[in-house]
């Protein structure tokens, strides 16, 4: 009922952000309680693509390609699909996070920078504080966020808004091309680490969660955010007919391709609930871990300690 209504509106994007805002955001709060299929360690062989079963090596490729597609439009539909919620989403992230002046943070699968710019931004405002405190006349050091992804493209469009909006003229952002399973950074090198709508695309949930821990300082903290599952059944069957008919509609229309974000809709199915996913962060050998429930539990924050 919603697809022709999307249609309709296929040629004026404000009209359908509007659409979106209006009629979509009730209904993605809707989220399922889908089986998964684990990323596990165990079998090396096979992952999960989607509901497509590819090898392990193929995958990172897939991966790179999917988003490719999608970069120069990823911005504008996240705000279609979620109705704007992933900004109070990533906002919440944050505020978790807190972020002090003169950190190294690392944000993992940054993509176009949306974390990361939240993240500076906070740092900004404690660098100014701390230095109206201060009487010492040596200046606060900013510190630096290391913004990394495996897709170039993503990066790019990033840097491109970056430049834009003028952040990170200070130096306080670095732009790295990296796989989360292998870090192109030391041992214990960062304060803190967060992973924002990217641990699900990673073919390798452990390796990952093994570097997070590898990077960071002792101490340190981990944070990720990432599409959950909710407690509401009954409610399947209208969040089914959102996700599987009018999110690949919306990216057919809008970002021209449909397949990426059918893929999309098919990999949050998949992913572990919350206390499956919590319990994997305690493997990882992180302290401390806990998780907060976004929106209903379409999204979670889980929150680790390398103590
Ligand atoms: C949905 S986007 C999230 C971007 C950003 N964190 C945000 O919330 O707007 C997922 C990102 O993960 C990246 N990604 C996927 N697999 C990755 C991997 N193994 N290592 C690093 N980045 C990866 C993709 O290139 C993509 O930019
Ligand atoms: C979060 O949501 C899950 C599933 O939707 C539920 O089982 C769990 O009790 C909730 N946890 C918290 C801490 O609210
Ligand atoms: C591009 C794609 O379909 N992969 C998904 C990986 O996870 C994030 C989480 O939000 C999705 O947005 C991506 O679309």
């Amino acid at each position: 009922m919603a697809l022709p209504y999307c249609q309709a509106y296929g040629r004026c994007i404000s009209t359908l952000t509007a659409v979106a805002r209006s009629c979509l955001s009730p209904v993605v709060l809707l989220a399922a309680d889908a089986p998964y299929r684990l990323y596990s360690t165990g079998n090396k062989q096979t992952v999960s693509f989607g509901f497509q079963e590819i090898k392990a090596d193929e995958k990172s490729e897939r991966v790179g390609q999917v988003f490719s597609s999608v970069a120069s439009s990823y911005d504008t539909m996240n705000d279609l699909m979620s109705g704007g919620l992933h900004r109070l989403w990533k906002d919440r992230l944050v505020t978790r996070l807190q972020p002090f002046a003169g950190m190294r943070h690392l944000d993992v699968a940054g993509g176009t920078g949306d974390v990361a710019f939240r993240i500076l931004r906070e740092m900004r405002e404690d660098q100014i504080r701390q230095q109206k405190e201060s009487d010492s006349p040596t200046l606060v050091q900013l510190g630096r966020v290391h913004v990394c992804d495996i897709n170039p493209d993503m990066l790019q469009e990033g840097q491109r808004k970056a430049q834009k909006q003028q952040i990170g003229e200070e130096g306080g952002l670095a732009w790295v091309v990296g796989d989360a399973e292998q870090l192109p950074f030391q041992d214990g090198s960062m304060d803190a680490y967060t992973i924002a709508f990217g641990i699900r695309n990673v073919t390798n949930i452990d390796a990952a969660l093994a570097e997070a821990f590898r990077v960071l300082k002792k101490g340190g903290a981990f944070h990720c955010l990432e599409f959950s599952q909710l407690a509401l059944p009954g409610l399947r069957e209208l969040y089914d007919a959102y996700s599987f008919q009018v999110i690949p509609q919306i990216g057919r229309i809008v970002a021209n391709d449909e397949a990426s974000y059918q893929y999309l809709v098919e990999s949050i199915r998949r992913f572990p609930d919350q206390n499956t996913f919590a319990a994997l962060i305690r493997d990882a050998k992180f302290s401390g871990v806990s998780y907060e429930n976004l929106s209903g539990g379409i999204c979670a924050i889980h929150s680790g300690f390398k103590l």
